[in-house]
């Protein structure tokens, strides 16, 4: 039986979150067209008759010297040094330049044996695949190399052949019906977020945090409650979120409550949103804390 701990490394929107969730089954962490919207580490497991692979997505690789992206750098540092092998993806839409030549020496430099991918082969044409193929053989000359897309589900069961035949030996570390080990609160601040992120997208998506201040789940009586803030950066930016006659925030509710609900099958739940400012969060150290408590 083979047991392993592989990190999922990449750029931002490469594709991680999504490939995660395609091997998994289960939609374990959010995904959107903008750029870092995975913020922490998050497990998803995956389980058959070969073993068991941990999967930890990481944040999108990204240079930049602003605190919060420091802290989603120390995240992907850290999953990347704790790891029994890394899953290394490749997006095939975008030419390597001298971010993904930083990400590639990172994973080459902690020497943990690599399986690279080069991902969302649905839509690249002969030459963006040729381009990034190489890339990645020159870059990992020891490791295999294969073409994937997560969202389609295309040479997803080809990743786990090699990511098996790698793994070590070992028993099980969770359950088998496991696929993640995130806490709800933490699980249901990420679909509010997922879901302001879509709705508010190109207005501000790295502004806001979720925080849960109240759940309640009653499971003799089958009811949920939840109180959440979604906080902008600015007082001025509540306005948007909330938009004309509340119709934002009506939808984000709206679409939130829907995929919370899936979490707690039958029981009936009361999901009560509110809009506040934290005025310069991203740079507020203990606000960050909070963030990155793990
Ligand atoms: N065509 C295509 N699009 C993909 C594929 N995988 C992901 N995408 C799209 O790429 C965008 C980013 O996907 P994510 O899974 O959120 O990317 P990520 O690497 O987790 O991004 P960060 O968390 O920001 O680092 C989304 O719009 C996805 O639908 C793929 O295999 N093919
Ligand atoms: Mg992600």
């Amino acid at each position: 039986m083979k047991a392993a701990t592989v990190s999922v490394i990449g750029r931002p929107s490469s594709g991680k979150s999504t490939l995660v969730n395609t091997i998994t089954g289960m939609k374990v962490s959010i995904t959107s067209p903008t750029p870092q919207t995975t913020r922490n580490k998050i497990r998803g497991i995956y389980t058959d008759s070969r073993g068991q692979l941990i999967f930890t997505d990481t944040p999108g690789f990204h240079i930049s010297d602003k605190e919060l992206n420091k802290r989603m750098q120390q995240e992907t540092i850290s999953s990347l040094e704790d790891s029994d092998m890394i899953l290394y993806l490749l997006d095939g839409k975008r030419r390597p330049g001298k971010e993904e030549e930083t990400i590639a020496e990172l994973v080459r430099a902690s020497k943990v044996p690599v399986v690279a991918v080069l991902n969302k082969s649905d839509i690249l044409t002969e030459e963006e695949k040729e381009v990034g193929l190489s890339f990645l053989a020159s870059h990992f000359p020891s490791a295999p190399v294969l073409a994937a897309s997560g969202k389609d589900d295309i040479g997803v069961d080809e990743i786990l052949i090699e990511l098996f035949r790698i793994a070590p030996e070992g028993e099980l570390l969770y359950d088998e019906n496991a696929y993640t080990d995130q806490d709800l609160e933490f699980r249901i601040s990420e679909i509010i977020r997922e879901k302001t992120i879509e709705n508010l997208m190109d207005e501000m998506p790295h502004t806001i945090f979720v925080e849960i201040e109240d759940l309640e789940y009653d499971e003799s009586e089958g009811h949920v409650w939840i109180r959440a803030a979604i906080n902008t950066e600015r007082d001025g930016q509540k306005g948007i979120i909330v938009g004309k006659g509340g119709e934002n925030i009506k939808r984000i509710r709206k679409e939130s409550f829907k995929e919370i609900k899936r979490i707690f099958p039958g029981a009936k739940l009361t999901l009560d949103l509110r809009v506040k400012a934290q005025p310069g969060w991203r740079k507020n150290g203990k606000t960050l804390d909070r963030i990155f408590r793990s």
